[in-house]
């Protein structure tokens, strides 16, 4: 058991956030609508990596602050957070020096949200943590999973960890404070030894942070289910159930389909009756606003946490 793994077992609710440059894209490209998963928009529209990148020129959140997004966190109850420093997409969103491909150096807005949320959440004593995509990566010619750009069988995923994946998550882990958790995603094909040096290269710079189970190998330090999942039985250890809070993990406009207070609490509470942690998704749009229902929910949701004691 990972020492430092109290908090997050008596954490019951965490916030996740899918955030990237496919909130700008919003669920349409071209003219065409997609639905589910807006955070899928490169990949369901084979969208070449030439006018993707593009998109990081128009891609301006003014309206983002961190510190109404840590408010409306800790007013909802909320103890953890976790956002997309980078996605599949393979923009950072933070200002990397591994990849020009980042939010300072290839958008007007120019400034690293991600320094603002880690101080912003601190303050309010709310952990929080970096969702890192380490296996998919459409944008590199190594990455894992664009087939529409480049060849698969001429991918050299070692070079791609080398050169992009590890040196971008020891950024995060070196220059954001100390994490509560690095949550991974989606991992590729590394073998059990390769992840095992991966995470103990990695574990060096944050001893304290939790990694999430889909750093792949069994070698996370708690148990995530499928996205969308709540296990049938109670479950000892340490785990946690990820949902979204509409049928998006980013930014789609015309996804309206919005989880009610109530049926957040129902959710929150079959998960914690279950030994687990509920970790809720939103995804702010291509302004850095978090969506109006989003936000009028989760705060009905806090209220009704503080008025039946449960937080
Ligand atoms: C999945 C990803 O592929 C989705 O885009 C999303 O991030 C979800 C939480 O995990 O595996």
């Amino acid at each position: 058991e990972h020492p430092n793994i109290q908090w997050f077992k008596d954490a019951k609710f965490g916030l996740f956030i899918h955030w990237g440059l496919y909130a700008k894209l919003a669920g349409e490209w071209k003219g065409k609508r997609y639905y589910g998963s807006g955070e899928w928009i490169m990949n369901q529209a084979r969208i070449p990596v030439a006018e993707y990148k593009a998109v990081a020129q128009t891609f301006n959140p003014v309206k983002f602050n961190a510190d109404e997004w840590a408010q409306l966190a800790s007013d909802a109850g909320i103890k953890y957070m976790v956002i997309t420093a980078k996605h599949h997409e393979g923009f950072a969103m933070y200002n990397s020096k591994v990849s020009d491909f980042n939010i300072v150096a290839a958008t007007p807005y120019k400034k690293d949200p991600m320094k603002a949320l880690a101080a912003a959440t601190t303050k309010r004593g709310i952990q929080f943590g970096f969702y890192y995509s380490q296996f998919q990566d459409w944008y590199e010619p190594n990455g894992g999973r664009n087939t529409w750009d480049f060849e698969e069988g001429k991918k050299d995923y070692e070079k791609y960890y080398k050169e992009k994946a590890v040196p971008q998550l020891k950024e995060l882990m070196t220059n954001y404070g100390p994490l509560g958790i690095v949550w991974f995603d989606t991992p590729g094909g590394m073998t059990k030894e390769q992840t095992q040096a991966f995470v103990d290269d990695l574990r060096k710079l944050q001893p304290k942070s939790l990694f999430s189970s889909r750093v792949g190998q069994g070698l996370g330090d708690y148990k995530d289910f499928g996205d969308s999942e709540v296990p049938s039985t109670p479950i000892k250890g340490a785990w946690e159930s990820i949902y979204t809070h509409n049928d998006s993990w980013g930014y789609i406009k015309h996804d309206m389909n919005f989880k009610t207070p109530a049926e957040i609490i129902r959710l929150l509470a079959n998960v914690a009756s279950k030994g687990g942690n509920l970790m809720l998704n939103v995804g702010p749009d291509g302004e850095g606003r978090i969506p109006e229902y989003s936000a009028k929910f989760l705060r009905e949701t806090g209220k009704w946490l503080d008025k039946n004691g449960e937080s």
